[in-house]
């Protein structure tokens, strides 16, 4: 099922269910590589929730910025490759919004356990905007927010279930978003916690 929520933003509900488990064996393949970590923000403030990286350059902030690098800085090593089965899954989520040839070069990998959330923010350190934001969700359900161009801007809410693919683009592509406090709960295949995976194109 297809619900449009803003210009060029659609959510797919569960998408992603028909081959959880092949996706949920290649992020296990990525997290032995390259582990969840809490990276610091330019601020100083430790992230609550944990984030690792696949694809040709990972998402990466510490004192000095936000930005994306080639390799993990934990291992200093290149981040491991995109599996295909995931970077499939977002090109056919993409395609289905209208945005045929979608290439990420880039996924987020976002771990919440309860309590942890992320405060509203805009995704901008990507090169070009004209390419879309293609997110997964798996294990506990979230409220995401997303607001409008300006932060004053308010938000309105969704839930996002397991197998949910949410794809940004166009007018939607720099709005700010953010996902409330993760609460308790117990997934059948994750247990207590959500991952959401963030196709980006980076370069
Ligand atoms: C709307 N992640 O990693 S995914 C992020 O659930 C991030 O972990 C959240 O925001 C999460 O940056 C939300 C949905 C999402 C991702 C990117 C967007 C929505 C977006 C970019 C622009 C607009
Ligand atoms: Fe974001």
């Amino acid at each position: 099922r297809r619900q449009d929520i803003a210009p060029g933003a659609a959510l797919l509900s569960g998408f992603a269910r028909a081959n959880e488990r092949e996706l949920l064996a290649a992020i296990d393949a990525v997290v032995a590589r390259a582990p969840f970590r809490h990276m610091m923000t330019p601020g100083g403030h430790t992230m609550s929730v944990a984030m690792t990286s696949c694809g040709s350059v990972g998402w990466v902030t510490d004192r000095r910025g936000y930005r994306y690098s080639p390799n993990d800085p934990d291992s200093a090593t290149p981040w491991p490759k995109m599996p295909a089965v995931l970077r499939d899954l977002a090109q056919r989520a993409a395609a289905d919004v209208g945005f045929a040839g979608f290439d990420p070069d880039a996924c987020l990998i976002n771990r919440y356990v309860p309590g942890a959330k992320m405060a509203l923010h805009q995704d901008k350190d990507e090169a070009d905007f004209s390419a879309p934001i293609v997110s997964v969700s798996l294990g506990l359900p979230a409220i995401f927010q997303f607001g409008g161009m300006a932060r004053s801007d308010k938000p309105r809410r969704y839930e996002l279930r397991h197998g949910d693919v949410l794809v940004w683009g166009g007018p939607s592509r720099l709005v700010y978003h953010g996902v409330l406090t993760l609460k308790d709960g117990e997934h059948p295949l994750l247990g207590r916690q959500r991952i959401n995976l963030t196709f980006r194109k980076a370069l």
